[in-house]
């Protein structure tokens, strides 16, 4: 059985690089959405086709999704194929102002669809409804890898599969997905290759960490360098890291993304000391419910899941901004944040995710009403 559409995606695909059509990759800006970015980009190009363009959103700045910021600077490319990546099926107002630029939308998602769902022609993402796909718990790029399949066939070459399967094998870890069914054979069989890998990047990171020590456990330090980047302008240097043929370009990225772990863990520890103290006094509520305006969004997640894992409640962290505040939630086995969230549909900006982790816009002055209506949700 296949995903739904994922034969329309690809056929759709093959027709644009047939009639040299723009084709333009907007992923998220983790390494779930770099990898599926690098796979489909390395599946077209193995179809003799080429990208126009890879765009990756700058949370801090523009938050999650498929945003008008960048809308505004790709409307320059219309006519074109915009296929977005483990990010869309949230996203119903940028799709719409995607159609009024003439930017053909497809979306190839893993997110859990909401009451709305964007109006785009072809929809890839096994969380549909109406998706008979039997196995729910793929990341993004285990999609996409899929897609990739579908696109190459049995022109996929055993190398060129090889070093997908290494990039879906670490992204998958990185999302945090159950590890079974088709993701614990991705993990296995991508995790083995990635010891012979060709790929200049992960050769120059393992290099760096020492492989000996990425394979004795290390695999998550290695992880975590690849999704410590941050996009700017909508650049991202782990997709730079990752498509570079360059060895010498690679080394003095992944030093960087290296040394960018290192601070950012520091500052997470920082961050989580500060939420402990204030919940002291608040050891009463269901709901962990803190933010900061110094905090950096980039971080919320990360800072969500250890206070989420020590105290096994709902865990809320923002960016507290003048009028908007941005955030991740990450909450307990058992328990559902999005249909939380949806209790706050009349005045939320946006949300959306998955039901152990999600994100969300709320405005500032109604953070109070947020806090106190997912308090009394998860009394229940
Ligand atoms: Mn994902």
């Amino acid at each position: 059985m296949k995903i739904k559409n994922i034969e329309k995606a690809s056929n759709r695909i093959k027709q644009a690089v047939k009639n040299s059509e723009k084709i333009i990759l907007y992923g998220d800006s983790d390494l779930d959405g770099i990898g599926s970015a690098v796979i489909l980009g390395e599946a077209i190009k193995n179809l003799g086709g080429k990208i126009d363009c890879v765009f990756f959103p700058d949370r801090e700045k523009d938050g999650y999704g498929l945003n008008l910021n960048a809308l505004e600077i790709l409307k320059e490319k219309a006519p074109a194929l915009l296929i977005t990546l483990d990010l869309g099926i949230g996203n119903v107002a940028g799709v719409e102002v995607a159609k009024k630029y003439n930017l053909d939308v497809m979306i190839v998602d893993h997110h859990e669809p909401l009451d709305e769902v964007p109006d785009a022609k072809i929809i890839v993402d096994p969380k549909q409804k109406d998706d008979p796909y039997p196995f729910k718990g793929l990341a993004n790029v285990g999609v996409t890898f899929r897609l990739a399949e579908e696109m190459l066939g049995e022109n996929m070459s055993l190398n060129t599969k090889k070093s997908l399967l290494e990039l879906t094998a670490l992204a998958t870890i990185a999302d945090m997905v159950p590890q079974i069914d088709e993701n614990k054979y991705f993990i296995e069989e991508g995790l083995r290759s990635l010891k012979n890998t060709f790929r200049p990047g992960l050769k120059a990171l393992l290099t760096i960490l020492g492989e000996g020590q990425v394979f004795a456990g290390g695999i998550l330090k290695f992880i975590s360098a690849l999704n410590s980047a941050e996009s700017l302008g909508f650049e991202n240097e782990s997709y730079s890291l990752l498509t570079s043929s360059s060895d010498k370009e690679c080394y003095t990225l992944a030093q960087e993304l290296v040394n960018k772990t290192q601070a950012k863990q520091h500052r997470i520890k920082e961050i989580c000391d500060e939420i402990e103290r204030r919940i002291l006094r608040k050891s009463d509520e269901p709901v962990i419910f803190e933010g900061d305006a110094s905090w950096r969004l980039t971080l919320a997640g990360a800072v969500a899941s250890v206070i989420c894992n020590k105290y096994a409640k709902p865990t809320f962290i923002f960016r507290k901004g003048t009028d908007v505040c941005c955030g991740s939630v990450r909450n307990p086995e058992g328990t559902d944040s999005v249909s939380a969230m949806k209790t706050c549909a009349d005045f939320l900006i946006t949300f959306g995710g998955h039901t152990l982790a999600s994100g969300f816009r709320v405005k500032t002055k109604d953070l109070e009403k947020f806090r106190t209506r997912l308090n009394k949700y998860f009394l229940k």
